[in-house]
């Protein structure tokens, strides 16, 4: 048996052990903890945004959160986010429309190439009403709630090897790689090309040692990945003008008050606009870039694209789960 003055030092030693250990947990507790996981590289503008969203909230709630960035798909794998957050192991991602219409098939319209034609109109569609609609069934459906569209870029073909490519029949046998959903791989079938899943962080590998042909990705993303090291071509396709959705996990939404809601809504927006206005002005100057680094940009037929690309749609179950009347809406916002 342990003398009594063993006893109380002991206890006393545990007590302040406890007490030590303790302290720092119930301090970080106070503050609310949102969790951000994203599969995007540094120095990408919807990487960058998030420490704007961090700094932004900082300033408008000091104390109150802990926010925490997980970039390069460190904390979730691509695509894995809005499950993670249903289980409410993650706050706040980027979601894809490819990423929404898997539960919410009508939203795979956003997923179909040359529907949405410019940024300027993509802020439009999702800052209006339509936006509006989509996003309740979003927040009903996926227990998540979208606060800003994010322009990820207007996507392009990138190839490993020089290729004459004017109209889809020319991308024939092209293992393009996409990423791993089906609707994903339906585009990049579209385009003409096999598609090909990976993720975003093995395509860099994947073009180095030629298990794809190629990737089609925004230019600002073909830059901060360095695709542009081991591709030889960028065919301007502009098949999709491509969005990303900053959502927050309603079950973290539901535990703020409505000062906190609305100031975590500016972050978001804070962030979106930091991305837009950086991504857009750097879309602009970047074929000047590629060129300098040794790469050829071409210009493909992107009419005979389009219509190809359409049609394959309008003739596939896709246009059947388009509500009626809203490609209509879409083309009207202007
Ligand atoms: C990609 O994997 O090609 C993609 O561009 C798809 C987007 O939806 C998004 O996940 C993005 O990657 C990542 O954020 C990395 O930039």
């Amino acid at each position: 048996m342990a003398n009594p003055s063993t006893l109380s030092r002991r206890t006393l030693l545990g007590a302040a052990a406890a007490l030590g250990t303790m302290a720092l947990p119930a301090l970080a507790q106070a503050k609310i903890v949102l969790r951000i996981s994203t599969p995007a590289v540094p120095d990408d503008w919807h990487a960058k945004m998030w420490t704007v969203f961090k700094e932004t909230l900082e300033k408008s709630a000091p104390g109150e959160f802990d926010v925490q960035i997980n970039l390069n798909a460190s904390l979730f794998k691509q695509g894995a986010e809005p499950a993670a957050m249903a289980r409410g192991n993650l706050e706040l991602t980027t979601v894809s429309a490819s990423d929404i219409a898997k539960i919410v098939p009508e939203f795979s319209i956003f997923t179909a190439g040359y529907i949405v034609h410019s940024p300027a109109q993509q802020q439009k569609i999702f800052n209006g009403p339509i936006g509006t609609e989509m996003f309740k069934t979003v927040s009903e459906k996926m227990d998540i709630t979208p606060l800003a569209t994010a322009y990820l870029g207007t996507r392009q073909v990138n190839l490993r090897e020089l290729r004459n490519v004017k109209t889809p029949a020319d991308l024939k046998g092209v293992k393009l790689r996409m990423p791993g959903s089906k609707d994903w791989l339906f585009l990049g079938d579209a385009l003409g090309a096999t598609a090909t899943p990976l993720a975003f962080g093995e395509v860099y590998l994947g073009l180095k040692t030629g298990t794809i042909d190629g990737q089609d990705n925004p230019l600002p993303s073909v830059r901060a990945a360095k695709f542009y090291e081991v591709t030889k071509q960028i065919v301007l396709t502009s098949h999709l003008v491509d969005g990303l959705f900053i959502a927050v996990s309603n079950k973290s939404l539901n535990t703020l008050n409505a000062g906190q809601k609305q100031k975590v809504l500016a972050a978001a927006q804070a962030a979106a606009a930091y991305n837009n206005d950086n991504r857009v002005k750097e879309e602009a100057q970047l074929v000047e870039f590629f060129k300098k680094e040794g790469l050829q940009v071409t210009t493909p037929d992107v009419e005979a694209f389009r219509k190809s690309v359409q049609a394959t749609y309008q003739n596939s179950d896709y246009a059947k789960v388009w509500p009626k009347g809203l490609l209509d809406r879409i083309n009207a916002t202007k």
